[in-house]
């Protein structure tokens, strides 16, 4: 099949432009979609359990006449498990379970330091009390995901984790239920879109009010996520799945070509690119995808991932593709040469970066043991992959001994009559001590 790839060179003068082009992405969404979440998340906060049952079956296609029949309780995922074949359940276990060595080392202890007049001054982590974690139905339904999302809040201490997870037409996935059975999920509802976002948000009859939602969702998810920020927390609004991959023309190309395809397959508007130094290198790859390409159970999509969004970046040298990469801010970076560790140094912004020729990114998709939750569209520049960090929050501790409380209102009571606060200024002159 012939693939017509966008080709740039950094030696054309437009390049800039032409790159900025290419990475432009738009995740705004239309008036009609806002109204329309506008509409579904006032009617879920305002009448609850009946909004939600009849959003569900309405969006769903489902008869559902009481909440509880949207509820699974674990005896349920237990048995969708043993519904799962032995070798996939194995291979889930152990996914999981290197996902959660992982992310305990990402946890940060609470700290403290005494001051020499006994002041005690620190930060104290706590889990946050409960979660809820969409899953989406249908075609984006991903086990991998129920895993990438749930384990760093088990690792964080969170007591309670739901899951919501639509189910059109009633078809329920067994994987994903035993994915989070696993994980260890408390509970699941059959509920998706915007009006389980607000459930989870505001909380009804039966679904829980939760802290923070995170998890991926179409764009009514997305909109409706956005909208009930500030009631709860939020992880981030994930844009299409991109890789970037940097080759210096010595790694096997259909290898390559499997690694680009492996992100165009999740879906049209995802973003697959390769940059190398080596013009030859490019044909191969681009032969080796020609060819491939018709052996793919999923190669429509790919097909048009690949031509909408893709492309080939010639380049003078590996330096000159290490600063591209840093524009890029790829969700997935591969540096697929020589030498990785050295080049992987000059790298400031990408979601996770794979090393080496043996290193393709599917791997870690599934079971390297980092998440695969990671800022996209260029957001790595200031955002993170998701981690334990994101399911706990901080206090500050402050305990002031009579000394150092003595000792900080000297300093407070002029800052706060210079703000005309006289109160604050008084609550501290009380500490004063006679002495001092
Ligand atoms: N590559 C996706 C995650 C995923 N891949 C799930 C396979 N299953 C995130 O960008
Ligand atoms: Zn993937």
């Amino acid at each position: 099949m012939n693939l017509n790839i966008r080709e740039l060179s950094s030696e054309s003068a437009d390049f800039r432009s032409e790159l900025e082009g290419l990475l432009a992405w738009d995740s705004v969404s239309d008036d009609a979609v806002q109204k329309a979440v506008t509409e579904i998340v006032e009617q879920v906060r305002v009448k609850g359990d009946e909004a939600v049952i009849d959003y569900t079956n309405r969006f769903d296609r489902r008869q559902v006449s009481a909440a509880t029949e949207l509820v699974i309780s674990r005896d349920e995922l237990a048995k969708a498990k043993e519904r799962v074949s032995p070798e996939l359940v194995a291979s889930l276990e152990a996914a999981a379970k290197r996902v959660f060595d992982y992310h305990e080392r990402q946890k940060q202890p609470s700290w403290q330091y005494q001051e020499e007049d006994g002041t005690v001054l620190g930060q104290k982590v706590t889990p946050l009390d409960r979660v809820g974690v969409y899953v989406p139905g249908g075609k984006a339904a991903y086990p991998s995901s129920v895993l990438m999302n749930v384990m760093p809040a088990k690792v964080a201490g969170v007591e309670d984790i739901v899951m919501v997870v639509p189910t059109p037409d009633g078809f329920v996935n067994d994987i994903v239920l035993a994915a989070a059975y696993i994980a260890g999920v408390d509970r699941v509802f059959t509920i998706g879109g915007a009006q389980a976002v607000a459930a989870l948000a505001y909380g009804t009859e039966t679904i829980p009010k939760v802290d923070k939602i995170v998890g991926p969702g179409n764009i009514y998810v997305a909109t409706a996520k956005k909208m009930v920020f500030g009631v709860v927390g939020i992880d981030m609004i994930a844009g299409p799945s991109e890789i970037l991959v940097v080759c210096d023309g010595k790694t096997n190309p259909d290898w390559i070509a499997m690694d680009l395809f492996s992100q165009a397959e999740h879906d049209e508007d995802a973003q697959s690119i390769l940059i190398s130094p080596d013009a030859a290198f490019i044909k191969e790859v681009k032969a080796s995808m020609e060819r491939l390409v018709e052996t793919q159970s999923r190669k429509d999509i790919i097909k048009v991932s690949l031509e909408e969004r893709g492309a080939f970046v010639h380049v003078k040298d590996m330096d000159e593709a290490m600063d591209i990469a840093n524009i890029v801010a790829a969700e997935h970076l591969e540096l697929s040469m020589d030498e990785p560790e050295k080049w992987a140094e000059k790298i400031r912004h990408a979601g996770a970066i794979f090393m080496g020729r043996h290193t393709p990114e599917a791997l870690g998709d599934y079971c390297a043991g980092p998440n695969h939750v990671l800022p996209t569209s260029g957001t790595a520049r200031f955002s993170s992959p998701l981690g334990v960090y994101d399911f706990q929050k901080r206090s500050s501790i402050i305990y002031c001994s009579p000394e150092g409380a003595s000792s900080l209102a000297k300093i407070a009571s002029p800052l706060a009559r210079g703000e005309s606060l006289e109160a604050h200024a008084m609550s501290a002159e009380y500490r004063l001590l006679k002495e001092d």
